[in-house]
Order: structure tokens, then C-alpha cells, then sequence
């Protein structure tokens, strides 16, 4: 086994690493970026290494400066949780060359896999068809064209080297064929380097289900289940569960032989994930493979009373797979809620800022995992997934209900949270009954009804004293918050006379300037002064000086938390003055554009 493991990560899976190497008796390496010096990983580790600047690129992307780490830190193997460079063959190669072993699938696998039309042909021949549609890149419009003439509208175009439905167009009709093609492709090359888009069949209503696989270094492979997650909005997971809702037994068990055919056809070892979209009549088709542990994978672990993370460990370390696939019966139901930093009722802002209060749920059936607590900030500079609360039941049912208490029980204060929007999911009718498809957060649920974040208490840490008072009304004991003016308060002491800090309790916090939230609540709406909602970069602007434009316009697109965020004409007006440029950094208040 490993005596020191490096993590190319940071946030919560970082810190899940961090635990499943505790657990093997692994010591840990953490890298860290200038935001993540006080954050949860680098605390957690065993050692940590600061490697650069807080953007992604000069820090947990900056390939030389972590391989650097690996070998001055004597570690023996790199794991790279997710994203950044988890799935980077070339990043893969480069571990193997230092003389660290890679946990993770062989870089050959990860580049055969990556390239989706080639991931398709594979999975073709190793009979676990894909979803209808080329086995090659396209050309032209017309082979758009001629497809639907073969399979009908509508057809959706992919990149190849994409994934995640990242760049995916649908196109509806011939008419829509050519400017759909040219923009997918240009999307493709500006987003991935690579131009090639390929065909598929654009099914309707499909459920998003994906098989758990492990395979050893020995010949072993298992399939682990699978997950159901078809809650997504804008191509991001919001909800998963295990096992799928909606599928028949026979089904479920022609999924997983299919995904284990496809892993013993392409020699591939280590943990991975088999994307299929399975339709109406329970037909399923191979949508892609991925070839790292994924965020969902808890609900797998609940469910099979299994630690993915440890296997992988093991795996790498040239270990045998101790379980057989007889063995693997799923116990109940887990379902995993993404809690993001972003507003649901402001069209999912994402809400970079200082993390002021935080109570994770605890009791039966609740596990989280978290990359946060109190006292540290949520930056522009990374995604926006704070914690995942996951629920394990005997039921689905007891799953859900088990998740609404947890998420009544959690308190997030500083930030934005997307537990309403959780909370309005479990509780629909047709999450409820398992009926959920493509569309149905932003068709299904009203949104504008979610509640509203309650005041946060950074709001409270700049011009209000929070007071818990006690009150008790026809001898009823209610436990209510109460906002005083600080001038009003008298101690001018703020909300931190008012109740302690969490992290101060924790002896370590050190008070940072916000971002994000505080300009934009104290700064007066002007009409015609456009100011950023939150600090971001900005990284298109689409309006000229002098320009006349109407209300509602996009005047320019801010990038923070990996969203892209369109800010718009509040007045229809001219535009006096443009004081951003693309590439700005800008702070949340800062004004971007003036009309008059
Ligand atoms: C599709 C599709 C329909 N037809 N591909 C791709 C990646 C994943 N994020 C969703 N993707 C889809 N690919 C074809 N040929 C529909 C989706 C899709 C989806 C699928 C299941 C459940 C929810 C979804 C939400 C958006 C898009």
C-alpha cells in the first residue's frame, strides 16, 4: 500500500480523499491555491503545499507546480477527485513518467473515453449500443439533414472532445441545420480546442441513469448499481439517487451487464461511470464514460455500504477487488442533494461570500460532505458546490423524508443557498412518484415562488445586531430572531455580540472583507448605473458608447463560479460610458456600464 497520497483537488472531494486515506493509514498531501490557505482540505491534510495563485489555472491546473509537490513530498501516488485534472491523460502520463502511480484509469483509457466519438465506437462494438446517431464526426449541414431523413427531427449535435452536454445544440429542422452546425462547432473549438461535432437521435424525455463500475488490475470487474440523475438544470446534477426509481429489475440488470462488457472490451481499470439515457419504453443507450469518481458517488457507498475512494486506493496499489458481484445487493435508498452557493429565486446568481453561520444536519440515515464551514469564504474562483447532503433509508420514501428534515435542520448564513429549490423538488408530485424528466426544473417548478434566502448575517455583520429572544405567546415558546440597527443597539458591537461566531468558538477565525455581498446589498439602485452583482470577470461586453438600448438587454456577460452571468440594461437609454473591459476583474458594486 501507498505510504503518501497527494490530492490534486481541493474542496469536498479533497477532503473526502482525505479521509479515505486516513482510513488506509495513507498519509496525506494537500496542494493549495492563495484562496484555499485556510480552507477545509489544506487544514485536513497531513501536509500541505501552497502551488499558486487562487485561478485554477495557476494553481490546482498548473501541472508542473503539483508534480513538483508530488516528488519534493515524497509522495507515491496522485489522486485527482474530480474536474481539474481528472480527466487530462496527458497530466495522467506525466505522473506515471515522474515515478508516481496514477489513481485513476490509464491515460489511454481516459483519451480513448474523452474522445466521445471514439467512446461510442467502443461501446458499439462491445455491444452496448449508443444512442442512435453517428460513429463519426460530421462535416456539413447536410449530413444533419440527411440523418433526420433516417431518424427524424429533432437531432442534437455534440462535441467530441466534450461531454456533459457541454455545447450540445438541438436542432428542430432543416432550416435550423446550418447556423446550429457552424455555432456548435465553433463552440466546440472555443470551449475544447477541437471542432468535431457528431450526431445523435435527440430523445425525448429521457431519464439520465448511470452504472457504478470497478475493475482491478487482475482481471476483476464488478458493476456497483446504478444512479438516477435525471434532476439536472443547465446540464448539472442537482439531485441523485441509487438505485434508478424507473427501471424494472430486468432492466437494471441488462444495464449493468451491458457497462461491464463495455469495461472487459476496453481493458479498463480503476472506478468509472457509464452515462446512458434510458427512454419511455426503458430502451437504453450509451451516452459516455466517465473515468473518475464522480460527485454522486456517495449515494452508490450508502447503498452498498461500500468506500469507492478507498477501493479506487487499493486498486492503484495493485490490490484485488474483495467483492464479487453476487455479493453487491443494494441496501434501501440514498439520495444526494447538491448544496450550491447560488440564488434559485435570481435566476441561480451564483453568491460568492463569507460564510457567517453553518450547521450541518446530523441523526439517522444523514451523512455530508462538505468543503466549507463557518468563518470561510466562497470565491469566485472555483464551482459552486459548498456541501452534499446525502440520505440513506430502507425506502425511497424514508430516503426523502429523512433528506427534508436534514435540510430543515441546516443552516447556511452569509451565502445563498439552493435548499429551497431542494426542498420544492422532494416535495413534488412527480419527484415524488419518480416521473421526472429533461425539462422539469425549469418547466415544472415554479421558481419565483421559492422561498427567499432569510437575511444573511453578513447583511447583519455591517449594519444590524442580530438578538435571539425568546418569546412566549399564549405560553407557546417561539425562538425568534430579531434585527436591531446597530445605532439602535447601543453596544455597536454588531452580530457578533449577538451570538458568537461558529468558527471563533473554533478558536481560528479571521475576519475577510466579504466579496460579493456586501456592495450589492448596500449599494442604491441608480437607473442607468449598471453595477456587477458579484465579483466575476468579465468576458464579453456587447454594447458600444453612444449605443442605443433597450430595457432588458444584455449589455455585457460576467463569468464567476464557472457561470456565466448576462447583466442587463435596468432603463432603455444610451450608453454614455462602458468602464469595464473584457478580461476585468470586477468587484461586486463595481460599476460596468452608465446609460443615460
Ligand atoms: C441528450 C438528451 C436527449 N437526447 N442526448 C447530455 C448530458 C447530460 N447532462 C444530459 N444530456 C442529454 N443528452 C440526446 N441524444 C437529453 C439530455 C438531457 C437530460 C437527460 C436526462 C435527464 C435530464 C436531462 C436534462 C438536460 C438534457
Amino acid at each position: 500500500m501507498f505510504k503518501k497520497v497527494l490530492i490534486a483537488n481541493r474542496g469536498e472531494i479533497a477532503v473526502r480523499v482525505i479521509r479515505a486515506c486516513r482510513d488506509l493509514g495513507i498519509s496525506s498531501v494537500a496542494v493549495y491555491s492563495d484562496f484555499d490557505r485556510d480552507s477545509l482540505h489544506t487544514r485536513l491534510a497531513d501536509e500541505a503545499y501552497y502551488i499558486g495563485d487562487s485561478p485554477a489555472t495557476e494553481s490546482y491546473l498548473a501541472v508542473e507546480r503539483i508534480l513538483e509537490v508530488g516528488r519534493n513530498s515524497g509522495a507515491d501516488a496522485i489522486h485527482p477527485g474530480y474536474g481539474f485534472l481528472a480527466e487530462n491523460s496527458s497530466f495522467a502520463s506525466a505522473v506515471i513518467d515522474s515515478g508516481m502511480t496514477w489513481i485513476g484509469p490509464s491515460p489511454d483509457a481516459i483519451a480513448a473515453m474523452g474522445d466521445k466519438v471514439a467512446a461510442r465506437k467502443m461501446a458499439e462494438s462491445a455491444g452496448f449500443p449508443p444512442v442512435p446517431g453517428t460513429l463519426e464526426m460530421i462535416e456539413s449541414p447536410a449530413e444533419i439533414v440527411d440523418f433526420a431523413n433516417k431518424y427524424g427531427w429533432p437531432v442534437a449535435i455534440k462535441a467530441s472532445a466534450g461531454g456533459g452536454g457541454k455545447g450540445m445544440r438541438i436542432v428542430h429542422s432543416a432550416d435550423e441545420a446550418e447556423q446550429a452546425f457552424v455555432s456548435a462547432r465553433r463552440e466546440a473549438a472555443s470551449y475544447f480546442g477541437n471542432d468535431a461535432v457528431y450526431l445523435e437521435r435527440y430523445i425525448q424525455r429521457p431519464r439520465h441513469v448511470e452504472v457504478q463500475v470497478l475493475a482491478d488490475l487482475h482481471g476483476n470487474a464488478v458493476w456497483v448499481g446504478e444512479r438516477d440523475c435525471s434532476c439536472q438544470r443547465k446540464h448539472q446534477k442537482v439531485i441523485e439517487e441509487s438505485p434508478c426509481p424507473s427501471i424494472s429489475e430486468e432492466t437494471r440488470k441488462a444495464l449493468g451487464e451491458a457497462a461491464l462488457r463495455l469495461v472487459r472490451a476496453s481493458g479498463y481499470v480503476s472506478a468509472g461511470t457509464v452515462e446512458c439515457l434510458v427512454d419511455e419504453s426503458d430502451n437504453f443507450y450509451f451516452l459516455e464514460m466517465n473515468t473518475r469518481i464522480q460527485v454522486e458517488h456517495c449515494v452508490t457507498e450508502e447503498v452498498f455500504d461500500l468506500d469507492l475512494v478507498a477501493t479506487q486506493i487499493r486498486i492503484a496499489a495493485g490490490e484485488s477487488l474483495e467483492i464479487s458481484q453476487e455479493n453487491l445487493v443494494a441496501d434501501g435508498h440514498a439520495i444526494e442533494c447538491r448544496i450550491n452557493a447560488e440564488d434559485p429565486s435570481q435566476g441561480f446568481m451564483p453568491t460568492p461570500g463569507l460564510i457567517t453561520a453553518w450547521r450541518m444536519p446530523q441523526g439517522p440515515g444523514i451523512r455530508v460532505d462538505a468543503g466549507y464551514e463557518a468563518g470561510l469564504e466562497v470565491g469566485q474562483f472555483y464551482d459552486n458546490l459548498v456541501a452534499k447532503i446525502i440520505a440513506h433509508g430502507r425506502t425511497r420514501d424514508e430516503a426523502r423524508a429523512r433528506m427534508l428534515r436534514a435540510l430543515d435542520e441546516t443552516v447556511i448564513e452569509g451565502i445563498s443557498t439552493n435548499i429551497p429549490l431542494h426542498k420544492a423538488i422532494l416535495t413534488h408530485p412527480e419527484f415524488i412518484e419518480a416521473k421526472h424528466y429533461t425539462r422539469f426544473i425549469e418547466e415544472d417548478l415554479d421558481l419565483n415562488a421559492l422561498a427567499k434566502p432569510r437575511p444573511s448575517a453578513s447583511r447583519a455583520a455591517e449594519a444590524l445586531s442580530r438578538q435571539r429572544v425568546i418569546v412566549e405567546v399564549g405560553s407557546k415558546r417561539f425562538d425568534v430572531n430579531v434585527y436591531i440597527p446597530e445605532s439602535a443597539d447601543g453596544s455597536g458591537a454588531g452580530a457578533g455580540a449577538a451570538r458568537p461566531r461558529t468558527a471563533s468558538a473554533l478558536g481560528r477565525y479571521k475576519p475577510k472583507p466579504p466579496i460579493g455581498q456586501q456592495v450589492r446589498e448596500s449599494a442604491t439602485a441608480v437607473p442607468g448605473t449598471i453595477t456587477a452583482p458579484m465579483q466575476g470577470t468579465i468576458v464579453q461586453i456587447n454594447v458600444e458608447e453612444g449605443q442605443e438600448v433597450s430595457a432588458g438587454q444584455a449589455l455585457c456577460i460576467l463569468e464567476a463560479m464557472k457561470m456565466e452571468n448576462q447583466i442587463s440594461a435596468d432603463i432603455s437609454g444610451r450608453v454614455k460610458e462602458i468602464k469595464c473591459k473584457v478580461g476585468d476583474t470586477v468587484g461586486a458594486g463595481e460599476t460596468l456600464v452608465i446609460l443615460e
